[in-house]
């Protein structure tokens, strides 16, 4: 069975493609969901791809992901900078986490710069686009790979 991946994002991800090109690029979320199967299937690797607007629907995925989950990667979008829940839903999770986000942040407003996933993430992504959701599902592939005998 290929490793299981979820793939989370968080408020207003939904409008990818819509509005503000210039910042999130010209990509809907269903091209970036459509890339990440594409990757995840090079990669041997299993995805489920989710949006949502509800900060407890997301804290309740990230719960069911500790008993059948190998990693997850999250655009917790605006949570990102608030939500102290979702911090400690992944730390609960006990699962690897990368955070990704499709603009730099850092370039960005001063409320954008901070996180309170980055301190428990693995990794963090941040200005590559929709590559980042394959970046962060490439280096789990790695990972789960192992070292090369
Ligand atoms: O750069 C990212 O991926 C962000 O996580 C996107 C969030 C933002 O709050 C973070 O600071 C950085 C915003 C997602 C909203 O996406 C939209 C897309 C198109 C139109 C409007 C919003």
């Amino acid at each position: 069975m290929p490793p299981l991946v979820l793939v989370l994002n968080g408020p207003n991800l939904n409008l990818l493609g819509t509005r503000e090109p210039a910042t999130y690029g010209h990509e809907t979320l269903a091209e970036v969901a459509a890339l990440c199967g594409r990757s995840a299937e090079q990669l041997g690797l299993k995805i489920e791809f989710r949006q949502t607007n509800h900060e407890g629907e997301l804290l309740d995925w990230i719960h069911g992901a500790r008993a059948r989950c190998a990693g997850i990667v999250i655009n917790p979008a605006a949570w990102t900078h608030t939500s102290v829940a979702i911090r400690d839903a992944l730390v609960a999770s006990e699962v690897p986490v990368i955070e990704v986000h499709l603009s730099n942040v850092h370039a960005r407003e001063a409320f954008r710069h901070h996180s309170f996933v980055s301190p428990i993430a693995k990794a963090v992504l941040a200005g590559f686009g929709s590559q980042g959701y394959h970046l962060a599902l490439e280096h789990f592939s790695h990972l789960f790979r192992g070292p090369a005998q």
